[in-house]
C-alpha cells in the first residue's frame, strides 16, 4: 500500500520528521516509513499496534520475549530495583545482583561452565568470547593460535569480531577488511529438505574442521564458533552427530569450541540450553535475548572454569586486571534484576517442559505446510521454527516479504529474511494460536503470485 506523507504521519500519529529521524537497524527504512508498522504495547503473546488492532507475536519479539509480554513478575523486580540502585559502575566496583546472577545462570549451564561476564547484549557477548579465546592461548604461551573458525550462514551479532566470524554475506561485504576468519561449509544439504528436527544427514561436514587444520595448523587457531541451531539464517537444527564430530576434533587439536546460544539458551530448544538439547558441551557459550525475556538489554559470556582461571593465573599481582575488557553496561543493576526474575518464571512456571510439550504440535503445524506454493523446504527445533521459498525472477528476498505484510494485515507477526520466513511463537503459546498462526501463515503463501 503506497501512502501520502499525510496519511503516513495521521496513521502513525508521528510527523514525517520524526519518521525520518530514526535511522532503523537491519530495516528497510524507505519502506518502512511508507507504511509504517508501529507497536505500541504488548500483553501476554500479543502486540497492540497503533490501530489498536492485536497482532499474535510469532517470534517472540526477536527471540527473546518466551515468557511472553510485560510479565508482572519483571515489571516488579525492575521496579524495585531502580529505586533501589538505578546504576553501579562494574570495573573494580559492583552490586550484589551480578553475583546471585551469574551463580543463578550457572544453573542452566551444562557441567563445567561456571564462570559468567557479563555484556549488553548477544553481539558484545560474542565480541568478549573471541577476545578470551585469542588472550587464552597467550595466557598459555601459544600466542600465535588466533584464527577464528565460524560457519557459512553463521549469524554472531553485528559487530567486526561477531560478522568477521559470521557467514550472511549481506551483513559483511560492506564492510571490507574483518578479524582473520575463515568458515565452515554450513549443513543446509538440500537432501534434508522437510527434515523435522535434526536432520539425519551432514555429520561429515565438521570434518572439513580437519582439512582447514591441515591448511592453517592448530597452532594458529583459537577457536571455533557456530550456533549449535542456526537461527537468523532461517532456523538450521545440527544435522545428527555433527556437534559431537566438531567437539572430538577440537579437543583432538586442542582448539577452543564456542555455541553462540544467543537465541538457543534458556529454554526454545526444550532444554535449559543448545547443549543440553544436542548433548554437547562446548568450552565457552554466547547468551542473550531469552536471558532478560528481552526486558532489559543483556548478554552473558560463559565459560569453562579452568579458562577462568588461566587469567587468575597468570595476572600478574592482585591489584592489576587479569582481562583489559568489559562494558559500561556490564552486569546493568536493572538487567540483572529482568533476569533473575526471567529465571525464576522459566522455573516456577516449568516453561522449558512447557516447549517440549508444545513442540510436536507446533512441528505437526508447520509441516503441514509442505506443498504450499513456492515452500522448498521447512525446518524446526523445540519451538523455533522457518521455511525456505523459492526465490522470485531476480529477487530472492520478495516472497518471504510479503508473505510476512501479509501476516501483518491478518494480525500476526513473522519475520522474513533472505529467502526465508522465521517462527519463534513464545513459550506460552496455546494450541489453538498455533493452529490459527499457520493457519495465516499458510494462506499468506498462497496468495503469492504464481510466478
Ligand atoms: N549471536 C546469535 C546466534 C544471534 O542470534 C546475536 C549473536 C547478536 O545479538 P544482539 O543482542 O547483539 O542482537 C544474535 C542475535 C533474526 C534475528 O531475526 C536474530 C538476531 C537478532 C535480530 C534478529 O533471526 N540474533
Ligand atoms: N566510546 C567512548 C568515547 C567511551 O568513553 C566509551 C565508554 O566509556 C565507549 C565508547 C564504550 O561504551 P560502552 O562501555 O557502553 O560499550
Amino acid at each position: 500500500m503506497v501512502m501520502t506523507d499525510t496519511q503516513t504521519s495521521q496513521l502513525s500519529g508521528l510527523s514525517q520528521q520524526e519518521l525520518q529521524a530514526y535511522w532503523m537497524p537491519y530495516s528497510g527504512n524507505r519502506q518502512f516509513k511508507k507504511d509504517p508498522r508501529l507497536l505500541v504495547s504488548a500483553q501476554g503473546n500479543y502486540y497492540t499496534d497503533a490501530t489498536g488492532r492485536k497482532i499474535f507475536d510469532g517470534l517472540s519479539g526477536l527471540w527473546t520475549c518466551g515468557a511472553g509480554h510485560n510479565r508482572p513478575e519483571i515489571i516488579e523486580a525492575i521496579t524495585k530495583q531502580m529505586q533501589i540502585l538505578d546504576y553501579a559502575p562494574s570495573f573494580q566496583f559492583a552490586h550484589p545482583k551480578a553475583f546471585e546472577l551469574a551463580h543463578r545462570i550457572t544453573d542452566f549451564m551444562p557441567t563445567g561452565l561456571n564462570r559468567v561476564f557479563f555484556t549488553g547484549s548477544g553481539s558484545e557477548a560474542v565480541e568478549t568470547a573471541l577476545k578470551i579465546a585469542r588472550a587464552y592461548w597467550r595466557k598459555k604461551g601459544q600466542a600465535s593460535k588466533t584464527l577464528l573458525i565460524g560457519r557459512s550462514k553463521g549469524y554472531h551479532g553485528a559487530n567486526f569480531g561477531g560478522i568477521s566470524v559470521g557467514g550472511i554475506g549481506p551483513n559483511r561485504v560492506l564492510y571490507g577488511k574483518g578479524v582473520d576468519a575463515v568458515h565452515l561449509p554450513h549443513t543446509m544439504l538440500a537432501s534434508n529438505a522437510f527434515s523435522q528436527g535434526m536432520p539425519e544427514k551432514g555429520e561429515h561436514l565438521a570434518d572439513e574442521l580437519e582439512n582447514m587444520i591441515a591448511l592453517h595448523d592448530a597452532s594458529n587457531i583459537a577457536a571455533v564458533i557456530v550456533e549449535p541451531l542456526s537461527g537468523s539464517a532461517g532456523v538450521i537444527p545440527p544435522p545428527k552427530g555433527y556437534l559431537q564430530r566438531l567437539r572430538q576434533l577440537c579437543d583432538k587439536h586442542n582448539i577452543l569450541l564456542i555455541f553462540d546460544e544467543v537465541i538457543t539458551a534458556f529454554g526454545r530448544m526444550g532444554a535449559k540450553t543448545g547443549a543440553e538439547a544436542f548433548g554437547v558441551t562446548p568450552d565457552m557459550m554466547t547468551t542473550a535475548k531469552q536471558l532478560t525475556n528481552g526486558a532489559v538489554p543483556m548478554g552473558a559470556l560463559i565459560a569453562r572454569q579452568d579458562i577462568y582461571d588461566t587469567f587468575m593465573e597468570h595476572g600478574g599481582p592482585e591489584y592489576m586486571l587479569e582481562l583489559s575488557h568489559g562494558y559500561t553496561y556490564s552486569a546493568h543493576p536493572l538487567a540483572c534484576a529482568a533476569a533473575l526474575a526471567s529465571l525464576d518464571i522459566l522455573e516456577n512456571d516449568q516453561l522449558i517442559d512447557r516447549v517440549q510439550t508444545l513442540s510436536p504440535l507446533f512441528e505437526r503445524q508447520l509441516h503441514s505446510l509442505k506443498g504450499g506454493k513456492h515452500i522448498t523446504d521447512i525446518r524446526n527445533y523445540g519451538l523455533a521454527g522457518a521455511l525456505t521459498l523459492a526465490s522470485a525472477p531476480n529477487e530472492p528476498a520478495l516472497r518471504p516479504f510479503q508473505v510476512a505484510m501479509k501476516c501483518w494485515e491478518k494480525g500476526f507477526y513473522v519475520r522474513y529474511g533472505g529467502d526465508t520466513v522465521q517462527l519463534g511463537i513464545p513459550f506460552t503459546t496455546e494450541a489453538d494460536e498455533v493452529d490459527r498462526l499457520i493457519n495465516a501463515l499458510g494462506d499468506a503463501i498462497n496468495e503469492l503470485d504464481d510466478d
